[in-house]
């Protein structure tokens, strides 16, 4: 049994205890386990006699060890065994679809043997889930309609998803001797928000041509790899468990600029440039900027001469989709686009006290670490009964709460870092806000959030979340469009009203960082800007780990060619943050 069947075995078992609503930390812990089998560059099969060195895997403890020598041994383990009594792993792709949890899946099994999404597809049309309780017409309409979005989507992946992957890919390439450098290029260097294939770029000694078959014979053979597509002469493509195409490619120095601009993309961008590269008599492509009269090279080594040979200014590859950035790079106008260390401040974020993993002081040193200024606790309301909401009771004692940690760091830390009391209130569905306005005067940061009725229609949605930001103490406005990427659609609402009206009342609109949420694209966050509307970048952070998803808000708001001044928490301080936004009735 080869590594890659072993991760395959043990994901597969996670899998199977995610239907049997087990334990995270019992599922983390198999998935964990499956993603470093698969990094071993040893066959584990050959380890087994010797199960101390098993341990010595990091992510793999003493029954996970247990586990592997077992099913090597005998092909399949209890756990496994006991699981396929009731289960198939298939199932748990129904997981993915809306309105499915764990009892639903087990249900569809036992009652009808559905097992794969076509066979619920058919059971769906043939009128079958009618005759189960509690799916109607309604559950069997939004059902067939997720289907359909998830076949859409299932082809792409989200942007964290695949640079976790580039990484450990990279890390793996990295241990061949004479490699320098590993770029991924394509919609992951562009930061776009799925990415469809990874483009992993390499160079170095070990990629100079009459040297390069090795390296290839390495990356072919590479632990993780499940299919082999192609090996060529530089290049190898492969496929990953989860069906993620990875394209590597391997080139010598002097070339490697012009391979990364041109497998960095997008498509038009290149079009573009080239057509710009023509007009001067030279042409362009993956090996060089040359002259078209006598193939004189240009510029190639770096992307940095290639746009210069082209009058341009540097383009960073967040601006590179043809949508002006051509025009502005030629005319010095390109703006000075927001990096990480501009942000000084994160102003949406859980605790234990709700659905949050940390303390209000674990969250606070952790941002200290990060090197925050300021940070708001932002918990949630009542009305989210699942995440143990805040009433106003409650929510008034967490304040002091939140008061006493700040008095204490700032003692401890000469006032480097404040925290501040605040809220995430739930908008509901009538547009009224979930806590009292006393509650809410007490709050330095009430960001407003529709967490439910989801579905209601655009006019009454659009309505509902006027009528919230009216309230005088909402100063932020929280997933502006509720959407999940790759998973829930945008709510339908009128964003362009609403954000017109956020813009006239001085109320904050927020883009969330995490990947997951990434609440308004970069249209959205450009017609923000447009409309002059306060714009505010968070974590939504449920665990102190998860401050670190800032950066892919940065991707998002680079993207959207936003620049520090267009960014409240880029403020030096909470006393000026605070001075920005909407005043206090
Ligand atoms: P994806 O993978 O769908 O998320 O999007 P990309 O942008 O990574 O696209 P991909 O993987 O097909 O190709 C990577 C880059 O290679 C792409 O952004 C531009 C370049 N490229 C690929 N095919 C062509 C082509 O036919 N013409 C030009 N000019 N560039 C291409
Ligand atoms: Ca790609
Ligand atoms: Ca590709
Ligand atoms: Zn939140």
């Amino acid at each position: 049994m080869d590594n890659i069947t072993i991760a395959r075995l043990l994901d597969e078992t996670a899998s199977l205890l995610e239907i049997d609503a087990g334990d995270p930390f019992r599922i983390r812990s198999y998935r964990r386990a499956a993603e470093a089998v698969e990094q071993q560059t040893t066959q584990l099969s050959t380890l087994v006699a010797e199960p101390k060195q098993l341990l010595a895997i990091a992510g793999i403890g003493k029954g996970m060890a247990a586990n592997i020598v077992e099913l090597v041994s005998t092909g399949t383990m209890p756990l496994r065994e006991e699981l396929l009594q009731k289960y198939k792993p298939t199932m748990l792709e129904l997981l993915r679809l809306p309105g499915m949890g764990p009892k639903t899946v087990a249900l569809l099994w036992s009652a009808l043997s559905v097992s794969d999404i076509d066979a619920l597809e058919t059971a769906a049309k043939e009128g079958k889930l009618l005759e189960l309780p509690r799916m109607g017409q309604k559950f069997t309409d939004k059902l067939l309609k997720g289907i359909e979005d998830y076949r859409r989507n299932s082809s792409r992946f989200r942007i964290d998803d695949a640079r976790e992957h580039a990484d450990r890919i990279s890390a793996l390439i990295q241990t061949f001797p004479g490699i320098d450098e590993i770029t991924p290029a394509g919609s992951l260097r562009r930061g776009r928000e799925t990415v469809g294939d990874l483009d992993l770029l390499v160079t170095g000694p070990a990629c100079e041509p009459n040297v390069v078959s090795a390296a290839v014979e390495h990356v072919a053979a590479l632990p993780l790899i499940d299919k082999l597509l192609a090996k060529g002469q530089n290049k190898v493509s492969f496929t990953l468990r989860n069906n993620l195409q990875v394209d590597v490619r391997l080139l010598p120095r002097a070339s490697y600029g012009a391979a990364l601009q041109y497998f960095t993309g997008s498509k038009m961008h290149n079009v573009a440039l080239r057509q710009r590269a023509i007009k001067r008599g030279l042409t362009l492509n993956e090996y060089a900027l040359a002259r078209l009269d006598d193939n004189t090279i240009v510029a190639a080594r770096t992307e940095e001469d290639i746009y210069r040979a082209l009058d341009l200014d540097y383009i960073p590859p967040e601006l590179r989709e043809n949508s002006g950035e051509l025009e502005a790079a030629a005319n010095h106008t390109l703006p000075q686009l927001i990096t990480l260390t501009d942000i000084r401040g994160d102003l949406h974020m859980h605790t234990d006290a709700t659905d949050g993993r940390n303390t209000i002081r674990e969250m606070a040193e952790a941002a200290l670490a990060r090197g925050l200024s300021y940070i708001a606790i932002t918990d949630h309301s009542k009305n989210l009964a699942m995440t143990n909401g805040l009433d106003d009771t409650r929510a008034l004692a967490h304040i002091q709460r939140i008061r006493a940690v700040d008095a204490e760091l700032q003692s401890e830390h000469k006032g480097k870092i404040r925290v501040l009391p605040g809220i995430e209130v739930d908008i509901l569905a009538d547009g009224s806000l979930d806590l009292a306005d006393e509650t809410l005067a007490q709050m330095d940061i009430v960001v407003a959030s529709v967490h439910s009725h989801f579905a209601q229609p655009i006019e009454e949605m659009t309505q509902r979340v006027l009528r919230a930001i009216e309230n005088p103490y909402v100063r932020i406005l929280g997933h502006p469009t509720g959407r999940k990427v790759l998973g829930r659609e945008a709510i339908a609402v009128h964003i362009e009203q609403i954000l017109k009206r956020a813009s006239e009342l001085g109320v904050a609109v927020e883009h969330n960082a995490a990947p997951a949420r990434s609440d308004l694209n970069d249209l959205n966050l450009r017609l923000a800007k447009q409309h002059g509307c306060k714009i505010v970048v968070n974590t939504d952070a449920h665990t102190t780990a998860e401050l670190a998803q800032i950066s892919y808000g940065i991707t998002q708001l680079r993207r959207a060619w936003l620049t520090p001044a267009d960014i409240l928490n880029t403020c030096p301080t909470a006393k000026a943050l605070l001075t920005n936004l909407r005043p206090r009735p």
